[in-house]
């Protein structure tokens, strides 16, 4: 065994580097080797993880942190930054720094960046939130947190350093090792803005966000991109919007795009509308209609080969070889990313066709949901029958009682 073997093996690096020789009666555990640091560093492009957390979410951030960890960075080490609306408790900065194998940062947001804005009036705001709590309208906090991740984390000074994030929320699963730097295939592959799950957006919490979105656009024609993906976020040109959007509790992308000049007069436009407050704007819908319309659809790209759960969804990639190679620990029975209809659409809006593998699994779906169907109709029809024939011996019983009193009182 060589060290370059092990390391392709257990890391899939493949290290151009001199390789090395290990004794056929070395003890070597293949975890804990690393691959040499200059090829790591030289690598490198500028990037960090970035999460909003609250210091009692310490616990389900560990288990992200060490599932990226794991998977992906104790090969490359990138930074962390961590974001706060109150100071980290020091449990929290231990824990974290402790497992983080970059350089971990830890901020708390400025007030101006999570507060009411100033032609918002908080009681009005307040009994509005109040009045949707129970229709997904969530809490105030919450819509700090959309309006935060639309248009402030990337506009915070210790951003400035980077040109690529990814986004990690607590609570989240990455199933299979990733053997490559992603950031650095972002920026090769001149893609700007990656993702893992499409979803619908519940429709009360954005009903004048289209519209908001259009009277922006006819101020500003010029920033909708030539070969976009307006397909994914509209099903009529352009006329409405059909909630689709990119989840962003997963995102890899490039900061340089929420910099430009169309992302923060769009955001902008949107913030001084009241959208955050009066309706429940999310970030997501807000990147993905940007992305969909500032950007040329190949900038975009679909991370099919990152294995991720977050809540009960989950993306597992499909291909036994892949799966196997790469350590997945994912049922791709329960996948969602093919069988979300805003994931289908995407495909359709690239213009690509769905995998084979996908293709087979939404076969399999429907075969199950027909064979549903029919096992439950063969119930029915047989709970119909065996009633209409008890029906029938009871009808029986009773005559022949009947007719027997009527034979004995002769
Ligand atoms: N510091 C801080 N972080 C928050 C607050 N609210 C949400 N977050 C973080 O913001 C991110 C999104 O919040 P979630 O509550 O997960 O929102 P969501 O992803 O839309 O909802 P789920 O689908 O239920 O996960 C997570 O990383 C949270 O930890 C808050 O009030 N303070
Ligand atoms: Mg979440």
């Amino acid at each position: 065994m060589t060290l370059r073997k092990l390391q392709s093996r257990y890391l899939g690096i493949a290290n151009d580097d001199d390789d090395i020789a290990i004794p056929a009666d070395a003890e070597v555990d293949p975890r804990l080797i690393l691959p040499p640091r200059k090829v790591r560093m030289k690598e490198k492009v500028n990037a960090t993880f970035v999460t909003l957390a609250r210091n009692e979410e310490l616990y389900g951030l560990l288990t992200s942190i060490n599932h990226i960890e794991d998977r992906f960075n104790r090969k490359f080490h990138y930074d962390w930054v961590f974001f706060n609306d109150v100071p980290f408790s020091e449990e929290f900065i231990q824990m974290t720094s402790a497992v983080v194998s970059g350089k971990a940062f830890y901020e708390v947001i400025p007030k101006e960046h999570w507060s009411f804005p100033e032609w918002i009036n908080p009681d009005e705001a307040r009994a509005s939130i109040e009045k949707m709590k129970n229709k997904n309208g969530r809490t105030e906090s919450y819509r700090h947190m959309c309006r935060f991740e639309s248009g402030f984390f990337w506009q915070q000074p210790i951003m400035d350093k980077y040109d690529w994030y990814w986004r990690v929320e607590p609570n989240i699963e990455i199933y299979c090792d990733i053997n490559y730097d992603v950031f650095k295939y972002m920026q090769d592959n001149n893609k700007v803005y990656g993702f893992t799950i499409a979803f619908h957006e519940f429709r009360n919490t954005i009903p004048t966000l289209w519209k908001s979105t259009q009277e922006f656009l006819d101020h500003h024609p010029e920033y909708i991109a030539e070969d976009n993906l307006q397909a994914f976020v509209s099903d009529n040109n352009g006329k409405t919007y059909n909630t689709c959007h990119f989840w962003t509790n997963f995102e890899i992308a490039s900061l340089d795009f929420w910099r430009s000049q169309a992302y923060r007069e769009y955001f902008d436009f949107l913030d001084h509308k009241g959208g955050f407050f009066w309706e429940r704007w999310g970030d997501a819908p807000i990147h993905s209609i940007a992305a969909s319309l500032f950007l040329q659809k190949d900038k975009i790209h679909f991370f099919e080969d990152i294995g991720y759960k977050h809540t009960a969804y989950r993306k597992c990639p499909l291909e036994l070889t892949y799966r196997a190679s790469h350590h997945c620990a994912c049922d791709p029975e329960r996948d969602w990313t093919y069988r979300s209809p805003c994931g289908k659409k995407y495909f359709k809006a690239m213009g690509i066709p769905l995998p084979q593998a996908a293709l087979d699994l939404l076969e399999r779906d429907k075969k199950a949901k027909e064979a549903k169907n029919k096992a439950e109709k063969e119930a029915k029809e047989k709970e119909a029958s065996e009633k209409e024939a008890s029906e029938k011996a009871e009808k029986e019983a009773k005559e022949n009682a009947e007719k027997e009193a009527k034979e004995k009182a002769e």
